[in-house]
């Protein structure tokens, strides 16, 4: 028999909403449920993910919009063929921290390159992979600000304009319309959870949104404590 494709879920927003620190939380909980998955993460993930990721985000030589993306995408790449497809295949479930959403947030809101070019670009870098769902976790930017504050120095795209990161948080704002989706299938389903809340709150709000969209993949087994 075959094996049933797994689910690639992918945790977006903007910097600062706790994506990374959600993506922990419900790894714990699959690994406490006996769901096998793995967490992936953009851009990185792989060998030359991870170089691509220190040219992109750290200080050093600057690079046109069109090269800015074309490096995303080429870190999306490899780890969709060479992680993501494979995981998938296995029946796994894949957490990835951003994915193209974010592509469509920095580089086409914020840099202002062209959706058709980036859309086809992205398809050719993904073969067409479009995640079975995104969870959007919404914080208003002053919050999401003070969450990364906290952490000191800011990096490359970080450190853009006000008016970049107010475009990139009016795209994410648009990301969970119906009627936007609609017109991007390339995007897959969205659905926003309220990342103002604890840890805690917000684990459970994206828990929640998982077992009622997918209950025999993410609800505990009878007889489990998880
Ligand atoms: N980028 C792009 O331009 N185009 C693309 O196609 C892709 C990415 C894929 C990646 O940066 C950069 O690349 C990103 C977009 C761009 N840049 N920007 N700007 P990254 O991978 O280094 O970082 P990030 O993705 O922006 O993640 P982040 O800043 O670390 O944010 P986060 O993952 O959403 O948050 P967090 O690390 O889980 O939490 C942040 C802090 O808040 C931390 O101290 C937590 O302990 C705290 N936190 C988390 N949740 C809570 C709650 N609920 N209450 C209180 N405090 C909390």
């Amino acid at each position: 028999m075959t094996k049933a494709r797994g689910k690639l879920i992918v945790l977006e927003g903007a910097e600062g909403v706790g994506k990374t620190t959600q993506l922990r939380r419900l790894a714990d909980t699959l690994t406490a449920r006996g769901v096998p998955h793995r967490g992936v993460r953009e851009p990185g993930g792989t060998a030359i993910g991870n170089q691509i990721r220190h040219l992109l985000l750290e200080p050093g030589p600057g690079f046109s919009a069109r090269t800015e993306a074309l490096l995303f995408m080429a870190s999306r790449a490899e780890l969709v063929e060479t992680d993501i497809r494979p995981a998938l295949a296995r029946g796994e479930v894949v957490l990835a921290d951003r994915f193209f959403l974010s592509t469509y947030a920095y580089q086409i809101a914020g840099r202002g390159l062209s959706e058709t070019e980036v859309t086809a670009a992205n398809r050719f870098a993904t073969g067409g992979l479009v995640p079975d769902l995104t969870i959007l976790l919404r914080l208003s930017v002053a919050a999401a600000l003070a969450r990364t504050d906290s952490r000191g120095a800011r990096d490359r795209i970080e450190s853009a304009s006000d008016d970049f990161h107010h475009r990139v948080a009016e795209a994410f704002d648009r990301f969970a319309e119906p009627t936007w989706q609609r017109s991007h299938p390339e995007s897959g389903p969205v659905m926003a959870v309220d990342a103002a809340g604890s840890v805690d709150e917000v684990a459970a709000a994206v828990l929640t949104t998982l077992e009622q969209t997918w209950p025999e993949t993410f609800r505990p087994a009878v007889g489990s404590h998880s």
